[in-house]
């Protein structure tokens, strides 16, 4: 240890009325203080909430190449309670601006985990963020150049897939067979549903009309890469051409799902050789499908003219078929009553298809400007509801508001809604988060704690980014950064949910290309579900208290698995933050 960091140690303790003899010089970190364990932009809010210790009240920053205190705090007065009880206060350092690695010092207690000040600090999380699609791709091989020690053979070709017989109709008879490859895999399972894929999709080529020009040079070290097309783009388009697949080429109808019959083991996806089926068509998969290639139609129209011309047809196919099919919904259970075998994995069932027209309509109109679509919204409804698997209306909503000036002819007045609607939406987003105990969003309704709390605080950061981009609010762009802070670790649990991105991070995610692989690292740039006291999974968790219901445990699904609906708004949270801030 360099003599002046001894120095400056024993001054500290000295300071904290210590004796060094009892104290280890180097400091424990102190789990009590949780903050963002990526770090800070230098011209942003940047806050660490430091958990009971009452009477410990001045803190320092501490520069970890200079070994310097570059800054001094005290902890602000107002103590608020956590869910669990303990007694939360803001340690503030907002106006230490200076680039660096730095850890926080809470006199007489301890240190926190390191942090950066940089004002490309989300670059790294961003582009893993994305990369994390790439590792799920199915149906091929990944390698060693650009999955390094995640590299593995291929696995489920999807080249034999059944036909259910739920799926059958007057082409397409039970047990044939059907090719249906490439897509990504949903989450921790090996399966393939619409659904789910929709959200994901819509986000992510939603993430790239937002901010083009960012991804002009991004950079994602995939095989397309150094083509003549945005790295983003390439690999949404694995998935995009698995999804038109899942269309009957008949009537335009998509099928729900493509799964095995039951979930897998936990084994390497070239081990998990199970037959794979088309499982039953659903109103829901046609009008997510149907938004998805609206948007990819005109998204990709300057690098694919031809195959943009195939999305929107294919887009109107669907949404002809749901048209003539408005409430074929995915029961499964009802389904295993009439057909064999009997279909257990993800359900993504949805009783209410009135979003999922919202947004297929939204993004057909946008592309098309034919009225027909316009006349599916003008009764629709404008409230706010925070975009998730079962409820995509805002999906579109975001769309109609980011095309707004090419899209003129629609009514203002309805348009205006539209955009009071986000912003007030916003607005109480943020309200009460001053009083909250980890200052956040997430922590101003219980209700936040689902399955998959962790995409619930990436939407609401994306909600306020919007609402940012439409005012120019600074308020909102804080609201944002909240958000991810909380993500990344100012929490009720302490961790930075992101794989390999901070110090204290998920190691044992339900997730079987992972699991299947102990040997490894877990696959980095995946955010985990996250804190959900419905705790289904029946696994032991140390709390049951709503913002504390996680365990980093394999076995937890319910807490601990990644899924790329969760993934897609970490990538948009994480790289918009990027883009506004260059
Ligand atoms: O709709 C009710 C709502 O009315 C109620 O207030 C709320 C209270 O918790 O529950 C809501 O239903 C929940 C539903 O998600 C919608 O949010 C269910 O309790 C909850 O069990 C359900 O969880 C889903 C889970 O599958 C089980 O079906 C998750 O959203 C969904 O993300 C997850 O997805 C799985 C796939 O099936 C398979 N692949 C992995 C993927 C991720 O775990
Ligand atoms: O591994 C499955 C995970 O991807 C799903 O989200 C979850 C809920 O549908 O189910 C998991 O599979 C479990 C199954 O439901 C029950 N038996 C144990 C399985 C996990 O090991």
């Amino acid at each position: 240890m360099k003599s002046k960091h001894v120095l400056f140690l024993s001054l500290l303790l000295i300071q904290m009325g210590c004796n060094s003899s009892t104290i280890d010089t180097n400091l424990p970190v102190d789990e009590s203080i949780r903050l963002n364990q990526i770090g800070f932009y230098p011209d942003q809010q940047k806050i660490a909430v430091i958990l009971d210790h009452e009477g410990a009240d001045d803190f320092v920053i501490w520069d970890l190449e200079k070994e310097d205190i570059v800054y001094e705090g005290k902890i602000a007065g107002e103590t608020t309670k956590t869910l669990s009880g303990h007694d939360s206060r803001i340690a503030d350092f907002t106006p230490f601006t200076q680039t660096g690695d730095y850890i926080l010092v809470l006199t007489g207690v301890g240190k926190s985990y390191p942090f950066r000040i940089d004002s490309h600090i989300n670059k790294e999380l961003g582009k893993a963020s994305i990369k994390a699609f790439y590792y799920q791709r199915a149906s091929v091989e990944l390698d060693k150049s650009h999955a390094g020690i995640w590299a593995r053979p291929l696995g489920h070709p999807d080249d034999q897939v059944m036909i259910h017989p739920s799926a059958v109709s007057l082409t397409r008879k039970a047990g044939d067979l059907v090719s249906s490859p490439k897509g990504w895999y949903d989450a921790g399972d090996y399966n393939k549903y619409v659904v789910n894929s929709g959200i994901t999709v819509g986000t992510l080529l939603s993430l790239y009309e937002d901010y083009p020009a960012y991804f002009q040079k991004f950079d994602l070290n995939i095989p397309e890469s150094g083509d003549q097309i945005p790295d983003l783009l390439d690999e949404i388009r694995w998935n995009l051409d698995w999804m038109i697949t899942m269309q009957d080429p008949e009537d335009g109808g998509v099928y729900h799902k493509l799964t095995t019959a039951k979930f897998e083991g936990m084994v390497e996806p070239h081990l998990a050789v199970s037959q794979r089926y088309m499982v039953a068509k659903s109103t829901t998969a046609a009008l997510d499908f149907a938004a998805v290639m609206a948007q990819a139609s005109r998204v990709y129209k300057a690098y694919f003219p031809e195959e943009s011309v195939t999305y929107l047809k294919a887009a109107e196919k669907a949404w002809n078929w749901a048209k003539t099919n408005p409430d074929v919904l995915y029961k499964q259970n009802e389904m295993n009553k009439t057909f064999d075998p009997d279909i257990v994995t993800g359900t993504y069932g949805d009783t209410n298809v009135d979003d999922e027209r919202i947004w297929a309509a939204s993004e057909l109109f946008v592309t098309t400007h034919n009225l027909t679509y316009w006349e599916e919204l003008e009764e629709a409804d404008q409230s706010f509801k925070l975009p998730s698997w079962n409820q995509v209306t805002w999906l579109g909503y975001y769309s109609l508001l980011r095309h707004q000036d090419s899209i003129s002819l629609l009514p203002q007045e309805w348009m205006a809604t539209l955009k009071i609607n986000l912003l007030a939406a916003a607005r109480t987003q943020i309200e009460g988060v001053g009083s909250t105990a980890f200052r956040n969003p997430m922590e101003t309704n219980v209700r936040n704690f689902i399955w998959g709390s962790n995409s619930v605080a990436a939407n609401q950061g994306i909600l306020l980014l919007y609402a940012y981009k439409q005012s120019n609010e600074k308020v909102f762009l804080e609201g944002a950064l909240d958000n991810l802070d909380y993500i990344l670790g100012r929490n009720a649990t302490g961790y930075s949910y992101v794989t390999g991105f901070g110090s204290k991070t998920p190691k044992y995610p339900h997730h079987r290309l992972a699991e299947s692989r102990p040997d490894l690292p877990p696959l980095p740039g995946f955010i985990v579900g996250g804190p959900n006291p419905g705790q289904q999974d029946g696994c032991t968790y140390a709390s049951s208290f709503a913002d504390e219901s996680y365990t980093d445990e394999n076995c937890s699904y319910a807490s601990n698995e990644i899924a790329i609906n969760w993934n897609a708004p970490l990538a948009y949270l994480a790289n918009a933050l990027e883009a506004i801030s260059q």
